[in-house]
């Protein structure tokens, strides 16, 4: 998550994020979703995912991203399923998505085979699985298909930074209502820099023109007006990427300093399938995977999740006790 520049004194973003057209219905369904949930008895997590696009055009042409892949929280989304959270998943665009990310790198044609159908058939002909380039479809689509029958997972999709904002505050003030069963998630790399408004050009950059030099200002600060105004009974987490593990403690325990949240998850850009650190202001766990357990499919996400529904419970029961 950015660690960046202020936020109105009011808690608004600055007018150079123009608001989404359906941030308001979207903030609806959220809520809706949370009270619904939450009077079931279940704990709800709001994921955040992927990477943010940030526009050097008004009609834009070009744009700066990042290496997100959203694998991350793709993976944890089906981890909390798994233990019972109802999941809002807040993700880029086209990132990896829970249950089809298993999926990804296979060319859908290749899977499938053309085979004489039985009689009810029009064509003469079915389109049949193979089950061998889709490992563990059956069980795959068997849980996809509980959760979606159960209403679990709202799919709520973002492209461009200012979306992303305007609908992280919209979540966390859709979930307040639930206070400590909401667990906030924040897994998305999220840009720390954008343009203004004001300072882009409308049309495409030409090349004409010459070598190009941008500026570009601060992003907002979210996770502050988050755990201040927004949602300041949750139970929340924020990650922290680095690419130099001798920085990389300091910073998450700065980060927990400064937004005084429950848990920073630590981790380095290489290693981060197999490595991350649980920060929180009184311990540090670290979470490893050995190559045996990588190569038998075993996922860090499944630690980071138990250790964190864990801490979650601890949580509530803290706060129903006080
Ligand atoms: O999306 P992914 O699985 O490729 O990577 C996950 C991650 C590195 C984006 C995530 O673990 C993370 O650290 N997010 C916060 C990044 C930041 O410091 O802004």
């Amino acid at each position: 998550m950015a660690d960046s520049g202020p936020l109105s004194a009011d808690g608004n973003l600055p007018a150079d994020f123009a608001v989404p057209s359906h941030v308001e219905e979207v903030k609806v369904q959220m809520a809706t979703f949370a009270a619904r949930h939450s009077a079931a008895g279940r704990v709800v997590v709001l994921i955040t995912s992927g990477g943010t696009k940030v526009p050097l055009e008004s009609r834009t042409v070009r744009f700066l991203d990042n290496f997100s892949s959203g694998r991350r929280g793709a993976s944890s989304a089906e981890y909390f399923l798994e233990l019972g959270y109802a999941v809002i998943f807040l993700h880029r665009h086209r990132s990896l998505y829970p249950f089809t990310r298993l999926y990804s790198g296979i060319n859908l044609l290749d899977s499938l085979q053309l085979e004489s159908g039985m009689g009810g058939c029009s064509s003469g002909q079915v389109v049949v699985v193979d089950q061998q380039a889709l490992p563990n479809i059956a069980k795959v689509l068997k849980r996809y298909q509980v959760v979606k029958d159960a209403g679990l997972l709202l799919s709520v999709e973002f492209s461009t930074l200012s979306e992303y904002l305007h609908l992280l505050k919209a979540a966390a003030q859709a979930l307040s209502p639930i206070g400590s069963k909401a667990m906030f998630y924040l897994a998305a790399a999220v840009s720390d820099f954008y343009i203004p408004v004001s300072d882009m050009p409308e049309h495409k950059i030409q090349s004409s023109d010459g070598p190009l030099q941008i500026s570009m200002k601060m992003v907002p600060k979210m996770l502050s007006p988050l755990v201040k105004d927004w949602a300041p009974q949750a139970f929340v987490i924020s990650f922290k990427l680095e690419t130099d593990p001798s920085i990389l403690l300091e910073r998450a325990r700065r980060a927990l300093d400064t937004y005084r949240h429950q848990v920073v998850v630590a981790n380095i850009l290489d290693t981060r399938r197999g490595y991350v650190v649980v920060v929180t202001p009184d311990t540090q766990v670290e979470l490893v995977l050995t190559d045996e357990e990588a190569s038998r499919g075993v996922e860090i996400e499944d630690r980071i999740v138990s250790n964190l529904s864990v801490a979650h419970s601890q949580f509530i029961a803290q706060n129903q006790a006080a």
